[in-house]
């Protein structure tokens, strides 16, 4: 098996030339995404070993979705293309300045996911397992595929990492916390956002989540505060400030990125704060383009950056 692996839904994605709105706009750019296969995009760039897999139609986009991930290095080996429900699809515009996404997968390949189509071998085989928020959203198929995937790897020593990704257009706060809470509990390495820590624990207080996120065995990696990471590794805390970004064209996958380059660098043996000066790079990287994972950058760009000292060190 590849040394990572991670799995869920991927999706035909639509956009509106410039920031035009979906209603104005003549034509639309087609593209893809999901939180997962950015990335192991990011993974498969800065040159690990990993694998995506899930489900998707037996139609035009899955099978460019599978082409392109194959032709990015990316095993699809157990990734499948199904007749009877199609690939997801999303729409990307922006409304009055701010960026508004519509779903259209309710019903999609990938929601249809089943615990037993898991292939258990090929999770024991891996080093690392990597799961989202989002796929735990998809359905209760999906709820309980994660679940098994982590029970699975958890009982073969295969280490988890877990970004919530909480995407409050799939479910409810309730029904997130609910699902996603537990699952912190099982891993290794917790990756989630400050915005999404106040909405998980209720509290905008740093101090009471900080106390929650000591009580896990993870080692936490909180992104976006103030423009700074926090590393919380058995009650030591450190931080370390984003990479600058000399634009932002497009913040989306900037969360999937920062997590390919933290993965990356952790299978890399760095300490979790050196596979954070690591994650800040490439996140800053995929802001600058349009698309999720366009702008993932290959190891030699971050290595050349991560050797520059002109970034603050502390
Ligand atoms: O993290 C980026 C993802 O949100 C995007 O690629 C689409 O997976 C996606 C989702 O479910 O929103």
């Amino acid at each position: 098996s590849p040394q990572i692996l991670t799995f869920g839904e991927t999706m035909a994605l639509f956009m509106p030339q410039e920031h035009k709105s979906i209603e104005r706009a003549a034509t639309l750019e087609q593209g893809f995404g999901g939180a997962e296969s950015n990335v192991a995009i990011g993974l498969a760039r800065l040159g690990a070993s990993v694998g995506w897999f899930g489900a998707l139609g037996d139609d035009p986009f899955g099978k460019l979705i599978l082409k392109t991930l194959r032709g990015e290095g990316v095993d699809i080996s157990r990734a499948k293309l199904s007749s009877d429900a199609p690939t997801g699809m999303m729409f990307r515009e922006h409304v009055a300045g701010r960026l508004a996404v519509h779903y259209f997968r309710k019903h999609s390949a990938a929601s249809r996911m089943l615990p037993e189509e898991l292939d258990e071998d090929y999770i024991r085989g891996a080093k690392l397992l990597h799961v989202t928020g989002i796929t735990a959203a998809l359905s209760d198929n999906c709820r309980k595929t994660v679940r098994r995937a982590i029970d699975i790897a958890k009982e073969a020593g295969v280490l988890v990492s877990f970004d919530p990704n909480l995407r409050l257009k799939l479910w409810t706060i309730e029904e997130a916390r609910e699902a996603l809470l537990p699952l912190a509990e099982d891993a290794d390495y917790f990756l989630p956002g400050w915005d999404e820590l106040k909405l998980l624990y209720d509290t905008d207080d740093y101090g009471a989540i900080k106390g929650k996120l000591n009580e896990l065995k993870a080692i936490s990696v909180i992104k976006g505060m103030d423009d700074t990471t926090v590393v919380l590794d058995n009650g030591r805390e450190e931080s370390l400030p984003f990479y600058p970004a000399d634009q932002v064209v497009d913040t989306v996958g900037a969360g999937d990125g920062f997590c390919a380059g933290f993965l990356a660098g952790i299978m890399k043996g760095m300490t979790p704060i050196e596979a954070v000066r690591l994650a800040s790079i490439n996140g800053s990287l995929v802001v600058q383009m349009r698309g999720d994972w366009e702008a993932l950058p290959e190891w030699s760009v971050v290595e050349q950056r991560l050797s520059a000292k002109a970034w603050v060190e502390r």
